[in-house]
């Protein structure tokens, strides 16, 4: 008879062919005789698909057997990118699959290629909670993802003249083989309609009657753990037209205005609904964005569930912890009450409530200040009324997080000084952090391949802490030598996709100084570009002898700029305009050449960073909340050149000011500079620089009028001018170092040696343990 057991698949070479050749003819329904690389590649993820779903079940049979505490992240954004190769990983069978696809005549990186990354999301939030469902699931967490399935994510950028712009990423045209629809797991989302009081065995209660019903529709993504048989799920929910959704116009005979409002439906992102069950659980919201789940879930507690307002106060504020992603007060969201009031009628009154029974508790203990109750209403009065999803996420949860040391800081003393004042407890940090298995494992491989070389065990790649061994290497000639080759083989693929892309050679010897990230006015490209004309002015003007000694840059940006943000559009072009110039004079050749990448995501973040010598995060200091791209780049052994904000200055004390190029104004100086205002000396440099860009250089000096407008005198907000002398130098620091290349090796080696404090694991092992109370669960092997 069949053992449970013999149903396991196996992967020895014979069974993973047979496997793969299995799904080329029933799933992919292709001839096992002829089929093409992107067929190869949906026979292979089937194949592993199968393997991940083993152990799926598994670690769900196991977590409903302990029943431990979980955590569920409720996040908008996940920015999974793609998926194979670090499922493989993960399994610990991707050299298995790799013999097996050679011995069919198919490469796996090739394979590996042919999928399309998922972009469920912006940048640094959303990227961010997908390295944490990674680290959830390693170390064994008990965890669920809860998002949304969008049909389109982020939009492609497409540059056509050097101006972005955007097209639809429809990216499930060519299916999913990741996710798992869950036809019968759905749950009715309610809109508009109106709430009335009604009485239910003598007790009066509020009856929702509403006018619209949308489906919410389950897809899990099973997420596996590296080193462990753990496989968790994010389920992302997709909205569709439910049986009921607006039968009136069916009645009616309007039936082709019924079908129109159908699919109206489906282009709801729904509300989410968590599950409700039992009170062993912790939600974490990732933002305000998921923050109306605070309200939702007060209303499953008080009109489904019958419990007292008293009780199901008690449970929200025992299970929401928040964290937030901004340091702007501009960043944080509002939602009109009038809009608030027609979608979600009951939602807004409960949101009423609370803050009804919060103001006057506050009353209570800082009496009748009416500046600082009214600072700290969830309702905004004026003109428009707004919801404060912020304030309600601080009021309703019972730990409030920043994402690195200085951000928690400027929360507690400018962003939400009135709440810190009145319940510090609440008040907490976790440094932000990357996963090692996508930033280097899987986009690095040479570089793992050393790692574990030199540190005789692969086990840093569960157990980040091991890193640091490299610092005993760190002027050993034979690991530098390879160090460098590692660099080298990265800097060359990175070239390859250059000239592909572009048909620009770059040459190999030159420094890849890169700045990749969403385009931004407080990201400072601008500064980046600045720099870059200046260092183009100065070489024109040198002689031969002097120009021996400049040391030749390729100088990449990539990044794109939010559809509406004008300026960051100009900026694009502003980077193409320069670019066309310096890479079309002859006179320059190699000693500087400047590209842009266009539509960078994840995949595109995959090659660049392990090829880059130096990354540039130059946000004026206190903007940047946190920054996660100097993690993947540190990781990688780049240096850093970089303004002391976020989790930079967290970087300075792990890796030492002399590994680094740091420059600029502090984040308690930025305020004081900013009222110096008119009185500021800007340096020649730098009015010179923008004067080549005003008096039309580079063509377009009309396009760029209110960009150069931008940044000079008062309106330079961003302290572009402030910054700039420091900034040169810390360019000609970092040209200093790259010659010396037994110091720049060293460095670049002490940066990947001191990274461990930025990888998700301990972030996450961090939410566990001060946040979320919650402990390990591990499925046995
Ligand atoms: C509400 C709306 C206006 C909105 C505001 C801000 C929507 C989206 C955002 C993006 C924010 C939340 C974001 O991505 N912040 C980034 O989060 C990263 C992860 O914590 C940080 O590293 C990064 O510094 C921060 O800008």
């Amino acid at each position: 008879m069949l053992g449970l057991m013999d149903v396991f698949l196996k992967n020895d070479p014979i069974s993973l062919q047979k496997d793969i050749l299995h799904h080329v003819e029933y799933t992919v329904a292709r001839s096992r005789f002829s089929f093409d690389d992107f067929e190869a590649y949906q026979a292979l993820a089937h194949s592993v698909r199968d393997r991940l779903i083993e152990r799926w079940h598994d670690t769900l049979i196991h977590f409903k057997k302990e029943d431990p505490k979980r955590v569920y992240f409720l996040s908008l954004e996940f920015l999974m990118g793609r998926s194979l190769s670090n499922i493989v990983i993960n399994l610990g069978i991707r050299d298995q699959f790799a013999d097996a696809l050679s011995q069919l005549g198919f490469d796996f990186e090739v394979l590996a290629e042919q999928e399309g990354d998922a972009c469920l999301g912006n940048g640094g939030l959303a990227r961010l909670s997908a390295c944490q469902m990674d680290s959830l699931a390693t170390l064994d967490y008990p965890a669920v993802g809860y998002g949304l399935r969008y049909q389109y994510g982020l939009f492609r950028q497409v540059i056509v003249d050097g101006f972005q712009h955007e097209q639809p990423d429809y990216w499930l045209n060519f299916g999913n083989p990741w996710e798992i629809e869950r036809v019968h797991i759905t749950y009715p989302v309610k809109f508009y309609g109106t709430v009335t009081d009604e009485f239910l065995n003598g007790e009066k209660c509020k009856v929702w009657v509403p006018g619209e019903m949308v489906e919410a529709v389950a897809y899990d993504n099973p997420i596996p753990g590296y080193g462990t048989r753990n496989t968790i799920n994010l389920r992302l929910w997709a909205a569709k037209p439910s049986d009921q959704h607006d039968m009136e116009s069916f009645n009616t005979g309007d039936y082709v205005d019924a079908v129109v409002n159908r699919q109206r439906a489906e282009s709801i992102s729904s509300i989410l609904y968590p599950d409700d069950r039992s009170y062993q659980v912790a939600l974490q919201l990732n933002d305000t964005h998921p923050s109306l789940a605070i309200a939702e879930v007060m209303r499953v507690l008080l009109d489904e569930e019958h419990l007292s307002w008293h009780r199901a106060w008690d449970i929200i504020c025992k299970i929401f912890s928040f964290t937030t992603h901004t340091v702007s007060p501009e960043g944080l969201e509002k939602i009109p009450v009038d809009l608030l009031g027609n979608l979600l009628p009951r939602h807004l009154q409960i949101i009423y409530d609370i803050n009804f029974n919060f103001v006057e508790e506050l009353k209570k203990m800082i009496g009748l200040d009416y500046d600082r109750l009214t600072r700290m209403s969830i309702v905004e009065e004026g003109a428009v009324k707004n919801i404060r999803m912020a304030n309600l996420s601080v009021i309703c949860s019972h730990t409030v997080n920043g994402v690195s040391r200085l951000h928690s800081e400027l929360l507690r003393t400018k962003l939400f000084k009135d709440f810190y004042d009145l319940w510090p407890h609440k008040f907490q940090y976790k440094t932000n952090g990357v996963t090692q298995r996508r930033w280097i494992v899987v986009s690095n491989p040479s570089l793992c391949a050393l790692i574990s070389k030199w540190l005789g065990t692969e086990a840093w790649i569960r157990d980040i802490d091991l890193l640091i061994g490299l610092r005993d290497y760190a002027t050993n000639a034979e690991l530098h030598q390879e160090w460098k080759m590692v660099k080298k083989v990265n800097k060359i693929r990175l070239a390859e996709y250059i000239e592909a892309m572009s048909g620009l050679k770059v040459s190999l010897d030159a420094m890849f100084d890169v700045q990749t990230k969403r385009i931004h006015e407080y990201k400072r490209q601008l500064l980046n570009i600045l720099g870059i004309i200046h260092r183009y002015d100065c070489i024109k003007n040198m002689d031969k002898n002097d120009r021996k000694k400049v040391v030749p840059r390729v100088c990449i940006i990539g990044g794109k700029a939010a559809p509406g943000y004008e300026i960051a559009k100009k900026i694009i072009k502003l980077c193409h305009v320069v670019a066309e110039r310096i890479n079309n004079d002859n006179d320059i050749g190699d000693l500087l050449k400047l590209v842009f990448i266009p539509d960078y995501n994840v995949s595109v973040a995959e090659m660049v960073i392990p090829g880059a010598d130096l990354s540039q995060h130059l946000s004026t200091a206190g903007h940047e909340a946190s920054g996660t791209g100097s993690m993947k780049f540190l990781m990688n052994g780049c240096l850093l050149l970089a303004t002391a904000d976020g989790s930079t200055i967290e970087m300075v004390e792990e890796i030492g000011q002399d590994n680094m190029f740091l420059f600029g104004a502090k984040a308690h100086e930025v305020v004081a500079l900013r009222k110096k205002g008119p009185t500021l000396k800007v340096p020649l440099q730098f009015s010179r620089v923008v004067r080549m860009i005003r008096d039309g250089h580079f063509g377009f000096e009309d396009y760029f009028k209110s960009l150069c407008d931008k940044i000079e005198g008062t309106s330079d907000y961003f302290l572009l001018g402030a910054d700039f002398m420091s900034y040169l130098e810390a360019q000609a620091a970092a040209d200093k170092a790259f010659v010396d290349e037994e110091r720049w090796t060293k460095m670049s080696i002490l940066s990947a040696a001191g990274s461990g404090r930025f990888s998700s694991d301990r972030t996450i092992q961090e939410y566990a343990e001060n946040t979320w109370d919650i402990q390990p669960c591990r499925c046995p092997f």
